[in-house]
């Protein structure tokens, strides 16, 4: 299969009437896209989402969910929509313009109104992802951070969002294809990664150019990946680190500003798409391709070659070849890479986990050159010092009055006697004073305040620091997006402080439950509002028949167990 490497359409206008766009759009009605949006958007707009000309209509999104195709029978298997709130939703009527901007106001682009409408959330989490369970990350999304109501219409594009960072690396689909036609590549297979490159990869992406006699384009997305991936900045630095190891005149390195949803099959295909727009001719799929990790059971959501099966139906349709990969292991009497199932019987067959690097790098261990190049290495260890000289966040959650003040004070002081990293303490009462004045105890007012919590925490993870939180944070579904907040920059151990609520209101220090009881004080917790028993926090410490020096003493040794602090 040769390419066509004739530009494809792409949704800007002229130079001149983006200039004019901006001035009229001034008076539009404006949504502030979230960081997923953005990337959806700069792929519709620049071709890499062709042939959608817009946010998906309602008719279009009910037949990509069910039938992974649009309504004219266009093969696109992933719900490409714009998400908003029943607030903003309200202020849009069906026919008008709204501007699209990014989080810094800046105008992207104009989009006409056609559709808005309740998505049914769970049917697509169903059809599109496998399964209901907010385990999966884009069911996590769609359930706990996308707008309830979608709004669909065709897009008018205005200019590409900026990028301050690897500018160079970035090209849009007819760029590429510009790039593929003035060095003549005629065959070009696309990798897809969103992890850095070890040997293994090297392996795959010599072999698979190989096999399909074929240039080599390095397609790492940089966009968003899955939660608790390594930063795309890192990852950039390790490939451009292994780059000098691929030919130059057959390889090149390209950037994707996708935002990945996990979806595995119908991933893998909307992958296919994606590349053939960028002018690819074929593609590498492997094992588990763009795979979720554990359902809420602890079992995989797809099988690990369910994704080169769904591509190998659709590849002669889109007009891409896949170039299908076994997991590749390390032989060792060989000191050779092998495709798991070509390993000559009884030989050794060496193989780290992405679980199995993070621990190593966690715990600053041996990282063999069999496995990876010491450049990557490097980098990595650059980003990811061992585990006792990272940042972390210790979150307590229990009743008003249940101890967890007490404690994060008992446990402050025992960290900062052992030293080496700063420690901050946002109790409840404290927040509440400086960074949540003018919050009260709604819902609403709640998870602010806690999302303003977790945000502090996750900088302080984030620089390397220490922070403990003390609130009663009820919800368990902000509790996890906490949680995810800081874990994109360190551990996360949540410490359930188990009082039960008859022991908090016989201890009513603060003389809240009696005026709770009287009904003075509304929506107390425990009392007239819901407290989400944590199901598996890291860990849960009993306060009734233990004293404070011991509660914290247990947490120190979780720490300790989680190489967290030096023993
Ligand atoms: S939350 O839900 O996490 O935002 O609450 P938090 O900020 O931790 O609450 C801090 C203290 O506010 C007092 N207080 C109440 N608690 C619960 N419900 C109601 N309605 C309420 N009104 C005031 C309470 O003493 C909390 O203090 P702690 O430190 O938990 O005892």
């Amino acid at each position: 299969m040769a390419s066509n490497l004739a530009p494809i359409p792409e949704l800007y206008v002229s130079y001149e009437s983006a200039q004019k766009l901006k001035v009229e759009a001034g008076t539009l009605v404006s949504h502030d896209l979230t960081p997923r949006q953005i990337c959806d958007l700069e792929l519709l707009m620049n071709g890499g989402f062709n042939p959608l000309k817009g946010f998906l209509s309602e008719a279009d999104y009910d037949s990509v969910v069910e039938t992974m195709r649009t309504q004219d029978g266009a093969l696109w298997p992933m719900p490409i929509t714009l998400d908003v709130s029943e607030k903003f939703a309200e202020t849009v009527e069906l026919g008008q313009d709204i501007a699209l901007r990014d989080q810094e106001g800046v105008i992207l682009a104009t989009m006409t109104v056609t559709d808005k409408w309740v998505p049914n959330k769970s049917r697509e989490a169903e059809k599109v992802f496998g399964a209901d369970d907010s385990a999966h990350p884009a069911v996590n999304y769609l359930h706990n951070h996308a707008g309830n109501v979608y709004l669909g219409g065709p897009v008018t594009g205005i200019q590409q969002p900026v990028h301050y960072d690897f500018k160079a690396r970035r090209d849009t689909p007819n760029e590429l294809r510009a790039y593929f036609r003035k060095m003549g590549w005629q065959r070009i297979v696309a990798f897809q990664t969103r992890n850095p490159l070890h040997r293994a990869h090297q392996e795959l992406t010599f072999r698979a150019a190989r096999e399909a006699q074929a240039n080599l384009l390095i397609h790492p997305v940089v966009g968003m990946t899955k939660p608790g991936d390594v930063d795309h900045f890192t990852r950039v630095r390790c490939y451009e680190a292994v780059l000098d190891k691929y030919p130059s005149s057959t390889t090149h390195l390209s950037l994707l500003n996708l935002a990945m949803r996990m979806g595995g099959p119908r991933e893998a295909l909307w992958h296919a798409l994606i590349r053939k727009n960028h002018g690819l001719t074929h593609f590498i799929v492997g094992r588990d391709h763009a795979g979720p990790g554990k359902n809420s059971q602890g079992e995989d959501f797809y099988g690990p070659y369910d994704a080169q099966e769904l591509v190998r139906q659709h590849q002669e349709e889109i007009g891409i070849e896949m170039v299908d990969f076994k997991h590749m292991v390390y032989v060792q009497e060989k000191a050779q890479y092998y495709p798991i199932d070509e390993v000559p019987e009884g030989s050794t067959v060496l193989n780290i986990s992405g679980t199995e690097l993070r621990r190593r790098l966690a715990e600053g261990l041996e990282i063999p050159e069999w496995f990876s190049f010491p450049e990557v290495v490097r980098e990595l260890r650059r980003t990811s010092p061992e585990r006792s000289k990272q940042g972390f966040t210790v979150f307590f959650t229990g009743f008003s009055g249940s101890g967890k003040s007490t404690i994060a004070n008992a446990l402050m002081v025992k960290l900062m006697e052992m030293g080496g990293r700063p420690v901050t303490l946002l109790d409840g009462d404290i927040v509440r004073k400086n960074l949540s004045s003018e919050l009260g105890f709604s819902k609403e007012h709640r998870d602010l305040n806690i999302r303003r919590i977790g945000y502090v925490a996750s900088e302080i993870t984030k620089n390397g620091g220490i922070a403990i939180c003390a609130p009663i944070a009820p919800y368990a579904a902000t509790r996890r997006a906490v949680r995810e907040d800081v874990e994109n920059f360190g551990a996360f151990i949540e410490v359930h402080v188990a009082t039960s609520i008859e022991e908090c209101e016989r201890r009513d220090r603060k003389g809240l439950y009696k005026l709770a009881r009287e009904g003075k004080i509304k929506e107390f917790t425990g009392i007239s509002d819901p407290y989400d028993v944590p199901e598996s926090p890291e860990l849960r410490v009993e306060t009734e028949g233990t004293d404070v020096d011991n509660c914290a003493h247990q947490v120190i040794l979780k720490l300790e167990q989680m190489g967290l602090i030096a023993g």
